[in-house]
């Protein structure tokens, strides 16, 4: 794993449940349900749990997949954007306009961008870096990380 790279993991807590709801809903796979920013060769990660924007580990989330950082994309941007975030708050908001988003035919997303949600941040932190996802970041869930980008060979 290298700074800059992502992971996704299944997370069982009722934030965790939320987003595997909606993933279902939208006809994604609903097993990865919590993503992060790894920011150091040792492991460590920047999250956002429901206690806000954290720095962790990856040997914290036992089934963890890392995803590569796409080609072209500055890992150093997207490493110090994902630090600059420690502390923020959770954007509890956009679960519960997520899960609006998924009980009406409209396309009614987070517009929140300054506080984040587990894989809104870590797709705001590649977008920093020059990723061009497919949706936009506070759109984009776990399952779309999964998707999108390159799991790295173990
Ligand atoms: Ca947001």
């Amino acid at each position: 794993m290298t700074p800059g790279d992502i992971f996704v993991c299944h997370s069982p807590g009722w934030g965790g449940r939320l987003i595997g709801l909606g993933e279902r809903l939208r006809r994604l796979d609903g097993h990865f349900t919590h993503a992060g920013v790894l920011v150091g060769s040792d492991g460590s990660t920047v999250e956002a749990e429901a206690r806000g924007v954290v720095r962790s580990n990856l040997s914290a989330h036992p089934g963890a997949v890392v995803l590569k950082c796409p080609a072209g994309v500055d890992r150093d941007a997207v490493v110090s954007f994902a630090l600059a975030q420690v502390g923020d708050r959770y954007d509890f908001d956009a679960l519960i306009l997520l899960g609006i988003d998924c009980l009406l035919p409209t396309n009614f997303h987070d517009t929140d961008r300054g506080v984040f949600f587990c894989s809104e941040l870590a797709a705001t932190a590649l977008a920093a870096g020059g990723w061009k996802s497919l949706k936009p970041p506070s759109a984009t869930y776990p399952a779309d990380l999964y998707k999108e980008l390159q799991p790295l060979a173990t």
